[in-house]
Parts: C-alpha cells; structure tokens; sequence
C-alpha cells in the first residue's frame, strides 16, 4: 500500500550522551528554527503536519556496562523515543526523529518494529557503519553501536543489558543495508563480510549511481516491496563541504544532491515508515558551516515529505489542479 501519506508527525530527540561532543542535542532546535515544520507544510496544502515536542527521560540509576560510555542515559531516553515513534506511527503518521547523536536509532527502530509488527526494513545511511559492541567499540561511544544492539544475528555478542528489557533484537540483519560507508572499523568489517550485510560505500555510489544504489538496496532488504521503509539518515553521510557542522565529518561523501534524490526515491516507494535525521551538531564549525548543515537537514526531511525540486502544480480548495 502506498504511503505518500500526508500525515507526517516529528519529535525531537535533544540527546548527545552517545558520543562525546556537546552541542549535538541542539539539532532539533537548530532544525526547527530554520522553519522546518512551516517549509513542510508549505509543500502542498494537504499535509498535515504534528509536531510531537521533544522526549524527555529520566536517567536510570545504579546501571553501568562496561565500555558503554553514559549507558544509563542512552537507555532510559530510548525507551521513550521507541514509545514516541510507535505512538506517531500508530497514530498513522510518517515519523521523522530530530536527533541527537545516533543512539537514539536504538528507540526509533524499536519502536518502528513493535508499530509494524516487525514488518520493517533499514536503509542506514551513515559514514559509519554504527555496528560496534561493548567489546568492539575503540570510543566507548554508544552513537557506533545501534545496529548492533538491534539485530538478532548479534544478541549473543553482548553482555546482559540492565533497564533495556524493553528492547529485544529482534530484527534480522538480512533487513539492514547501508548507503555511503567510508569510514568502517576492522570488527565491524569482519562481521559485514560474515553476515553477508548489504553494504554500498563510495566507491559503489561511484561505479553504480546513487539511483541503482538506492534499487540494490531496495532489491536486497526489501524483494517483495511490502516492508515499512526505516531510513536512519546520518548527516555525516554527506560530504564534509556539504554538511561540515558534525562531529566525526569524514571527506568524500555523498553529495546534497545524491542524498536528496535517495530521500525522493525512498519517498516515491510509498512505503516510508520513519526517518531519523541525526548528528547535526549547531556547536561545530562557523555560522555558515552550521547555516549550510542545517539546510542540508531541512532539504532531506522535506524529500522524505514529498516535496519535489520540480515543483508541483496548484491545487484549488477542492484538491484539484487549477490549469
Ligand atoms: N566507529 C566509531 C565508533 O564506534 C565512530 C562512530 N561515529 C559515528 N557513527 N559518527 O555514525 O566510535
Ligand atoms: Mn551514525
Ligand atoms: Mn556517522
């Protein structure tokens, strides 16, 4: 069924405690404030747009796991961003999550597999391949290990994880394909080659197009086009020249362009469910560099709304096109 549904719910997601920098839990008031809500309800009049607010949580006490820097934050905000998705969703919405740091993709993901009864697929678009555990991880940082919190191939891996019962790692990684890799540890690597995990970097975006990219992936996580499309879309997947206000920018990355046209085409399937916009960090880089990340988000979340760069024809009050 297609879902260029109209109905488009956001919340933010204020939280930086997956990595170390400060500033990332601005994001969603950087977006926000560059009219992100009144640009997407300026797409075409019947869209209906909620904004959800922002999550708050209260942070667990007493629960530490080793080399899971801040564990007791990222798991008691998740809980109430996975509550938060699966109400918008439920509320027969498109949700798009304003992060944060990418360990909120742990809640959102949760929360799109309860609302769809695990009938969901991931386009992960990242730099970075977020695939790290507690044993893998060199930083520490929660924000590299979400993936491998969620799927069920890798739930032998980790150690028990206090105050996350709520979350089972339920997803299989055969429903998990990444667009614009570029920066990948060497565990990580080891466990995309054995899993067989559909993996497009640069050099794929490259020699195939980001178009036949975004059908490959499609092809392989989605072959009878029937699950509920999550698009996890980290902004340090673009270029650095195009999206400098981050905090791990890593050069050669995809352009505005090609990640317009993937957000487009992900919404042209009509099967969008939930999109994450994350890692936009207001506190890195000029006014400029932080103006240019910010409109680069802005441009993105309007794709996954329908908007198009060939503009549309009006419509009278009935809803039908005025000639
Ligand atoms: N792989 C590194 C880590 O686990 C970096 C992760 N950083 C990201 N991921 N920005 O998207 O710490
Ligand atoms: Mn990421
Ligand atoms: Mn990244």
């Amino acid at each position: 069924r297609k879902n260029y549904s109209t109905k488009i719910g956001i919340v933010g997601v204020p939280f930086e405690e997956g990595q170390g920098k400060v500033g990332v839990a601005n994001g969603p008031e950087a977006m926000r404030k560059s009219n992100l809500i009144e640009n997407i309800k300026s797409i075409h009049q019947e869209i209906d747009v909620h904004d959800y607010g922002d999550v708050c949580y209260t942070s667990l006490e007493n629960v530490e796991v080793p080399n899971m820097r801040k564990y007791s934050d990222v798991a008691a905000c998740n809980l109430q961003v996975s509550r938060t998705v699966e109400k918008i969703l439920n509320d027969g919405r498109i949700c798009l999550t304003l992060g944060g740091d990418h360990s909120i993709g742990i809640g959102t993901v949760d929360g799109h597999i309860k609302a769809k009864n695990e009938k969901v697929c991931i386009l992960w678009v990242d730099a970075h391949a977020d695939l790290n555990t507690n044993k893998t991880s060199v930083s520490g940082n929660i924000h590299g290990m979400p993936l491998a919190i969620l799927v069920k191939e890798l739930a032998d891996y980790w150690p028990y994880l206090p105050g996350m019962d709520w979350q089972k790692p339920v997803l299989p990684i055969r429903n998990v394909a990444y667009i614009g890799l570029r920066s990948v540890d060497s565990y990580e690597r080891l466990i995309i080659e054995q899993f067989g995990i559909t993996a497009y970097g640069m050099e794929d975006v490259e020699n195939y197009g980001i178009h036949n990219i975004v059908n490959m992936a499609l092809d392989r996580i989605d072959p009878h086009r029937m699950l509920s499309i999550h698009l996890s879309f980290d902004i340090d997947s673009l270029d650095a020249l195009e999206a400098p206000s981050t905090g791990t920018a890593v050069r050669g990355g995809l352009t505005l362009r090609e990640g317009i046209h993937l957000v487009e085409q992900i919404h042209k399937t009509g099967r969008l469910g939930a999109m994450d916009l994350v890692e936009v960090n207001p506190s890195i880089g000029s006014p400029k560099d932080v103006q240019k990340t910010v409109e680069a988000a802005v441009h993105l979340l309007m794709a996954a709304c329908g908007y198009t760069r060939r503009g549309l024809i009006p419509r009278g009050p009935d809803g039908s096109p005025i000639r």
